[in-house]
């Protein structure tokens, strides 16, 4: 396990570059953002304010590049794509480092979840290409054969957030790639380290320069840019429901593709039936995980009247034992937030709760590190509600902060669950077969677990309704998002 003393050796973000045409330039306005690490609250480097001209420069790159990637083979891009993977996979703990000094989070957790689903995006997605079928039907009787081209759309926009920095951003990528388009990618000017040193492991597994570019910078300037530039075809984003519903409205007009993975209130909701400990282990970790920043964490949580007192009780003792601590340290089980302006959003809604008569069973107060005065540390907090209603039942609080409430039945609490603008994931505990799929069919969301949390198989779609988003991501619904289907008709 990293020591703080090797956290340090993490190169100053100072070095964080645009990475275009496989080489690292400086931003053309030479414009630059500090770069801050949530653990200590101090800037430990720069990264550049890019600017149109910068997306320009990035998307000349990508454009020059896509005849010959787009005429690669599948075999030549699969090998390439597991190439990245394992070199991914080389530079585990340097990453893992590099993705907790900027996040925030416990390197345990970048190193056991980030960093290694990013080495499985690229692996997955460069097997999965020489699997990606097309599709003919022969029109019998007519003498005639229709068969689709699944084309490359050519060049696209990745765009992802600061909650699981290398994990969504390669998430994205990897598909673009896979399927022969050229990408402009750009990460969350938050959390750039992982995003950097990913262009140098490109280059070193041949992947042809310009056929990845990385531009760091601001959403409503870098980011801005990428949406409006006419020659970036279709755009893959990962954010907030707001930012969401602004790139929609820029993008519409200008007839983009758009994938969007947005915000989540997910509900948890426990049976008396279920396995007890099993859902109480994993309810703290859906709770909890990566400070509660993870758009599929259950922060609703539900529980059958039945069992509601002795669930309180054992939960709120579970979450009082969880460890906040600085993130290189091996028994911290809750790191830093992310940022100083998130902490203080984070901190409103727990006021707002308190306003609401809402009841902190436990957490609700910053926690001070010694040695770490300055960095962005919250205990995880639990409140019991009166309503589902209430502003933080209703709005995603994207921290360490969890509400429950009982419910009597499974009509009310299937009510209660779909009410919420929100639809990305729901969790379900019970052993009751027939309740799961009254449930699974009813809960309006794109993803439901039953008995766990955060299982993925990346050959399965990806996604939420209503206010979180549009389209899937994962298996071949990626690689249809960055194709077009061409049908083909011969009279013979
Ligand atoms: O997302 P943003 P942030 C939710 C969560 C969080 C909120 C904001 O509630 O508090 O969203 O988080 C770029 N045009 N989720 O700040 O602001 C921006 O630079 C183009 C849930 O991370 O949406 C960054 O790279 N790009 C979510 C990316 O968009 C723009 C995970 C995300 O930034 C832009 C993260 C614009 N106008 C946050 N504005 C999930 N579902 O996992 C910003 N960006």
């Amino acid at each position: 396990m990293a020591n703080r003393e090797k956290q340090d050796e993490i190169p100053a973000s100072t070095g964080i570059r645009n990475y275009i045409n496989g080489q690292y330039i400086n931003p053309i306005q030479d414009n630059w953002l500090d770069n801050y690490c949530p653990a200590t609250g101090e800037v430990y480097g720069k990264i550049p304010n890019s600017s149109k001209a910068d997306v320009e420069n990035a998307h000349l790159a990508a454009k020059s590049a896509f005849p010959s990637w787009s005429q690669t083979t599948f075999e030549e891009r699969s090998r390439i794509l597991i190439k990245i993977s394992e070199l991914l996979e080389d530079n585990l703990q340097r990453l893992a480092e590099a993705e907790s000094k900027d996040n925030g989070k416990p390197v345990s957790l970048a190193k056991e979840v980030d960093i290694p689903r990013a080495a499985s995006n690229f692996r997955f997605f460069g097997n999965a290409i020489t699997q990606f079928a097309s599709e003919s039907h022969e029109s019998v009787g007519q003498d005639a054969i229709n068969f689709t081209l699944r084309q490359p759309i050519g060049v696209v926009g990745c765009i992802s957030p600061w909650n699981l920095p290398l994990y969504l951003f390669t998430w994205k990528i990897a598909p673009a790639i896979a399927a022969g388009n050229c990408v402009v990618a750009k990460p969350s000017e938050v959390t750039p380290m992982t995003a950097y040193l990913l262009g140098e492991i490109c280059t070193a597994a041949g992947l042809p320069k310009g056929v990845l570019n990385i531009v760091h910078g601001l959403g409503t300037t870098t980011g801005q840019a990428i949406i409006e530039h006419p020659g970036i075809k279709a755009i893959s984003f990962t954010g907030g429901t707001a930012t969401g519903a602004q790139i929609a409205k820029v993008a519409a007009p200008l007839f983009k593709k758009l994938s969007l993975e947005l915000g989540g209130k997910n509900p948890n909701i426990i049976f008396a039936d279920c396995d007890y400990d099993d859902m109480l282990t994993t309810t703290v970790r859906s709770s909890f995980s990566n400070q509660g920043q993870i758009c599929l964490c259950g922060s609703r949580i539900f529980v059958e009247a039945s069992i509601y007192d002795k669930f309180k009780t054992d939960f709120v003792a579970k979450v009082k034992a969880l460890k906040v601590g600085h993130p290189s340290e091996a028994s911290t089980n809750i790191g830093a937030l992310v940022s100083k302006q998130h902490f203080k959003k984070v901190m409103d809604y727990i006021e707002i709760a308190k306003a609401e008569h809402g009841k902190i069973l436990c957490g609700g107060n910053k926690v001070v590190v010694k040695g770490y005065e300055n960095g962005y540390y919250l205990e995880p907090t639990v409140i019991e509600v009166v309503s589902n209603d209430c502003r933080i039942n209703q709005e995603e609080i994207f921290g360490p902060v969890v509400t429950i409430m009982p419910f009597e039945s499974e009509v009310e609490v299937l009510e209660m669950a779909n009410k919420v603008k929100y639809g990305l994931s729901a969790t379900l505990w019970t052993n009751d077969l027939k309740r799961t799929m009254r449930m699974a069919n009813q809960l309006q969301v794109g993803i439901v677990w039953i008995n766990t949390w955060m299982m993925r198989d990346l050959r399965t779609p990806f996604g939420g309704v209503k206010a979180s988003g549009i389209g899937r991501e994962g298996g071949f619904e990626a690689l249809r998002f960055f194709t077009e289907a061409k049908n083909v008709c011969i009279k013979y």
